[in-house]
């Protein structure tokens, strides 16, 4: 739906009719006009989501060449590939913000912004290729629905087809880790490591508790949030219990028990210090991600110039 029309706001009164849109639950589009900050916070936390998906390509990737089967190998290709495709989606959100792909590229690879701390573990088993399926595109699911009814078009139609796409990548880590679990003893044992080294960083995706989470506030009253980072933790982890029980696997944390009063399960503090060191480029695998993702980038230099060329001798040719 668009805006202008919807909108009864005097014309020249262009922050009213801003405040208008948001108000009354519409879109934002990018030809409206949009506050500053607006625009800045849309460009912060999309770029950033793009960058995630991008770089979230490198763990999974890492189990290509050695994958147990022809089928599962299929199947992570085809799951890696899609990371790809969301990260595009995202750029061209960006895109009609003003951002131009190339630099947020660039400030990616030189550190000026962030990616999801999630990738800056390591993939020691092929286990982990289930468990970033169930817990990591799990987590994803449930903080992106929300961002299907974000405020700024763009970014919620990316969020639709996203969503689908990640429902689909639980799904298949979900049913790896089930196949694992009927198998022998050591695969169930290395399911379970698995999830207890994933649990508390899947946690932390959500970003830092509420009363610490400086931009929350803003957003939410923007419409790009919909939830604060701890209304979907709380969330992700009702979700997550009788999933790991059906799974037959349990979550590394004895704080976890179910509230009835709250009707909730309560649970543990993620290590908020382990996550603002991974934010800050110290985790397991900050400098390998990044100097893979700019090498990557150097490494496709010849075909940028390559599409460039092409397309204006194609320019050229019409004139
Ligand atoms: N990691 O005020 P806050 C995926 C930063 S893709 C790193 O709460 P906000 C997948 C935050 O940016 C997963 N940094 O911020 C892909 C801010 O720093 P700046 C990515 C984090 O934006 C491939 C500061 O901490 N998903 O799942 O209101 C394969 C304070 O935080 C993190 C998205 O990007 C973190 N975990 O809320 C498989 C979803 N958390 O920028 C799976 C869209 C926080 O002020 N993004 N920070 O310097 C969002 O929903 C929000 O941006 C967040 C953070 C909830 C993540």
């Amino acid at each position: 739906m668009t805006t202008s029309s919807a909108i009864s706001a005097d014309a020249g009164d262009l922050p009213s009719q801003f405040d208008e849109t948001i108000a009354s639950d519409q879109r934002i589009e990018p030809r409206d006009w949009m506050p500053e900050g607006y625009r800045k916070t849309l460009i912060r936390q999309i770029a950033q989501h793009a960058h995630s998906e991008i770089i979230g390509m490198q763990p999974e990737g890492n189990w290509l060449t050695r994958a147990p089967s022809l089928r599962r190998k299929a199947i992570l290709m085809a799951k890696v590939q899609d990371e790809a495709g969301h990260g595009l989606y995202l750029y061209s959100a960006a895109e009609t913000l003003g951002a131009g792909r190339a630099d947020l590229t660039e400030r990616l690879i030189e550190g000026r912004q962030k990616y999801s701390s999630i990738f800056n573990y390591p993939t020691l088993t092929y286990a982990d290729v289930g468990t970033i399926g169930w817990l990591v595109d799990g987590a994803a699911i449930c903080n992106q629905v929300p961002l299907c009814r974000s405020s700024f078009g763009p970014y919620a139609r990316a969020m639709i087809r996203v969503c689908k796409e990640e429902s689909f990548h639980q799904r298949q880590g979900y049913e790896l880790l089930t196949t694992m679990m009927r198998g022998t003893s050591e695969q169930r044992e290395m399911v379970q490591e698995s999830v207890n080294r994933w649990w508390w960083p899947a946690l932390m995706m959500f970003g830092p508790p509420d009363d610490k989470s400086p931009n929350t506030e803003q957003s939410m009253a923007w419409g790009i949030k919909r939830h604060t980072n701890d209304e979907l933790r709380q969330r992700f982890v009702d979700m997550s219990v009788p999933q790991a029980a059906a799974l037959g696997v349990t979550f590394p944390d004895p704080d976890l028990v179910w509230n009835a009063d709250r009707g909730h399960y309560d649970f543990g503090d993620p290590d908020w210090s382990e996550f603002m060191a991974v934010v800050k480029g110290n985790g397991a695998m900050n400098v390998e991600r990044v100097e893979r993702r700019r090498a990557a980038h150097e490494n496709g230099t010849w075909v940028r110039d390559a599409a460039a060329a092409f397309a204006a001798r194609g320019q050229e040719e019409q004139r």
